[in-house]
């Protein structure tokens, strides 16, 4: 990418200028007008800029996008062209804008920058991130050895969707796994490599879906895409009616997908990523044996207990997975238990036995999505011991309601909640203690501090998932019921939480006696409690690892070779696990420069060009949108230390170049009279200045650019790094 454009700094307003166009396509940053503060003007704006496929409006540099539900003609290699390096506000709102001017300011301060999209699920938080990756992708530098790590970054895209998305009443394409990608960019701002943590894949789809939703993609296109040969080799028919983890709810086929070409995508892309014949073959070896393993049936002895006769679905198991199948067949069925000193088998019943089968169906799916990011990883590892700075792309499942809500959407939820407190920690609250600890007038902007909400959750002895985990530590005596009793006595009057008992007359008739419910930051959702126990501990009996280990699938040797099964330790339940990855995720931003997406779904039955104005103004509340407006527009866009302006900018002015001996704030105020900001413009504080608009920074901007490039031979010598 080049540096900036040297643009008139004025260029939006010019742009905008004319009333006309302007009441044609609405006001592209509120920020900048003078009016326009209420919530009914801001939707009208939306819904203005909407109709006119205008999806992306800015509260200051946060970046507002509205699901268009229908492909636009802005996502071109023109219209990349178009915004690299032009200053931010210069051009109408886009994502390449923001993911531009976070390059460009990674680049000019040499640190580490991280993008947020966040809104709820379907609002297009998956689509915004692979637009930034792909501008990254096309428009940074490159050479030929750097062009295999940037096709590897793109193509990882749809091999991640395919096995960590899948149908939901929500979304089509929803991500039910979390994914934060940092990009790393080399000294010279070409994209070298990247690195992906994911979060807590939804691994219970494997085995049940609700009624309307669908599995993974990758089963759909496996059993539909695959070839002739392939499916012959993994023992499959082609046709999705024939598996039962498929079929639970007869929607295997929704007119956006078309699993067919889909399937080449994933084929094509595993082999750029590193992904040889074997791999391949034992990849897809695992895909059909959780298909097969979901056909297993058990039939009852004269005793009651589950066997497995002459089961040709469990032959096609031990098969695929290399794996004797009388030995398979036993740790179906029966469960080691450890006396004193032997070890003596006890017979499953059949619902047990189902219960041990899916278990093992979600295990082995879902340690082998973990083993596919490593791989991906390691082929978009940069092995140059280099600087790097990073981009970090944060895209995780978004909040979401459902008519029956359980342990999965409490986890999603509590995420939710998360970010968003991180959210308002970054701006609306640290904004205004930084305005205080500077000393500069301000007058408070008062917001809804999700923190309570987060504690309840997590809280440690206190929270919901202390008392969940107390309960998982009684096994035989704690039920989910006894749960939520639990529940009840030590939350019960929490005022984000509420259940049948705790509730009065009216709102009891709403909630089952088995539900608790919370009042999240983004609306009320009704959990119930039937399973949460169950999917907290995510069991696995000791001696399915131990035959899982005897695999000749090396794949599934790999996932399930750790010591983990000769350790003695209770294995940390899931949402414990859940809450401390979220804790490091939370650092990892915390470290970062932030920037914004905030995703709005504009309808909920997925339609192009319908503005729902309830749901989008629900949303414009909950994501605190006017708060940010508020504190933007009575706020500063920029701040910078005195020494740091200074340095960068003193060769502007006549007094402070090529030294300014004095205090670093007073050469910055003659630097600031010298070229002519206005007295509303800025404002000095006790360490900073602070400028109000980005535009007062950008003309300075290109005025140094200008400047740069008349002094180069002298001021390269000390800009070096900057
Ligand atoms: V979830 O929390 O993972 O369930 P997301 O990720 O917020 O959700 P996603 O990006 O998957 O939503 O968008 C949902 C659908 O909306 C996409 O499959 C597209 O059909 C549609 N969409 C979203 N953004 C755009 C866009 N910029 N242009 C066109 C879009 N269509
Ligand atoms: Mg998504």
């Amino acid at each position: 990418m080049q540096g900036h454009k040297a643009q008139g700094a004025q260029g939006q307003l010019d742009m905008e200028g004319a009333l006309t166009a302007r009441d044609r396509v609405g006001i592209q940053d509120f920020v900048l007008l003078d009016t326009h503060t209420s919530e009914t003007a801001f939707l009208g704006n939306l819904k203005k800029r909407f109709s006119e496929d205008l999806i992306y409006t800015y509260i200051g540099t946060l970046l507002v996008s509205v699901n268009p539900y229908k492909e636009l003609d802005i996502y071109s290699k023109k219209q990349m062209d178009i915004y690299m390096g032009v200053n931010f506000f210069e051009l109408p709102p886009h994502i390449y804008a923001l993911a531009d001017n976070a390059y460009h300011t990674m680049m000019a301060e040499a640190n580490n920058h991280f993008i947020l999209i966040s809104g709820e699920s379907g609002a297009g938080k998956t689509e915004a991130s692979k637009k930034i990756l792909q501008y990254y992708a096309v428009s940074c530098p490159s050479t030929t050895l750097l062009d295999s790590v940037r096709d590897r970054m793109l193509v990882s895209n749809p091999v991640l969707e395919a096995f960590g998305n899948a149908k939901t009443l929500k979304n089509d394409n929803s991500s039910r796994f979390g994914k934060y990608m940092d990009i790393q960019f080399d000294i010279q701002g070409d994209a070298v490599g990247g690195h992906i943590l994911s979060y807590l894949l939804e691994k219970s789809r494997v085995v049940h879906q609700n009624h309307g939703e669908r599995n993974f993609h990758i089963f759909y296109q496996l059993v539909e895409g695959g070839e002739e040969d392939l499916l012959h080799q993994l023992g499959l028919e082609s046709n999705c009616q024939h598996y039962s983890y498929l079929v639970q709810d007869e929607c295997a086929n929704v007119t956006s997908i078309n699993d067919k070409n889909d399937w080449k995508t994933v084929r094509n892309a595993l082999s750029v990523i590193d992904f040889d014949e074997s791999d391949i073959q034992h990849l897809f070896g695992i895909i059909a044996s959780v298909l097969h393993l979901g056909n297993v049936q058990f039939e009852a002895d004269s005793k009651g207990y589950a066997t497995l006769n002459k089961n040709t679905e469990l032959r096609w198991v031990s098969t695929l997975l290399g794996i004797n199948v009388q030995v398979l067949q036993e740790g179906l069925t029966y469960r080691k238990i450890e006396a004193k000193t032997d070890e003596v088998l006890s017979p499953f019943t059949v619902d047990h036995a189902i219960y041990a089968r899916n278990a093992l169906a979600k295990a082995i799916y879902g340690r082998t999505f973990t083993w596919l990011v490593n791989k991906i990883n390691d082929s978009m590892e940069n092995k140059e011991p280099s600087r790097k700075t990073v981009i970090g792309l944060l895209d995780i499942y978004g909040f979401e309601v459902f008519y029956v809500n359980s342990f999965e959407q409490f986890c999603i939820n509590y995420c939710n909640e998360k970010l968003q407190q991180l959210f308002i920690q970054l701006t609306l609250k640290s904004e205004q203690e930084e305005y205080e600890a500077e000393g500069i007038g301000w007058e408070p902007v008062q917001f809804f501090n999700n923190k309570i909400i987060c504690d309840l959750v997590e809280e440690k002895h206190r929270g919901i998932i202390s008392v969940l985990d107390e309960e998982c530590l009684r096994p035989g005596e704690a039920t989910d019921f006894t749960f939520l009793e639990k529940l009840e006595e030590k939350m019960g009057s929490h005022p984000h939480f509420i259940t049948h008992k705790l509730s009065d007359k009216k709102i009891r008739k709403t909630l089952d006696r088995g539900d608790f419910r919370l009042l999240h930051y983004a609306g009320e959702v009704t959990y119930c409690v039937v399973g949460f126990i169950d999917k907290n501990n995510d069991m696995l009996y000791r001696n399915i690892k131990d035959v899982m280990r005897q695999s000749k699938n090396a794949i599934v040797r790999e996932c399930f070779a750790s010591t983990e099964s000769d350790s003695r330790r209770r294995p940390e339940t899931v949402a414990s696990q859940f809450k401390s990855s979220l804790l490091g995720l939370t650092d990892i931003l915390m470290s970062k420069e932030p920037w914004y997406v905030r995703c709005l779904k504009s309808n909920e039955s997925k339609q192009p060009g319908r503005f729902d104005d309830v749901l989008v103004r629900h949303q414009v509340k909950y994501l605190g949108l006017m708060e940010h407006l508020r504190v933007r527009r009575a706020g500063f866009a920029y701040r910078r230390r005195y020494e740091l302006f200074l340095q960068r900018y003193k060769p502007l002015c006549p007094a402070t170049w090529p030294h300014w001996r004095g205090v670093a704030a007073e050469g910055v105020e003659v630097l600031v009279q010298h070229l002519g900001y206005l007295p509303d413009e800025y404002k000095m504080g006790r360490t900073k200045i602070f400028i109000r608009h980005p535009r007062t920074l950008f003309a300075t901007e290109d005025a140094f650019e200008v400047c740069k490039h008349k002094l180069a031979s002298r001021i390269q010598a000390q800009y070096k790094g900057y």
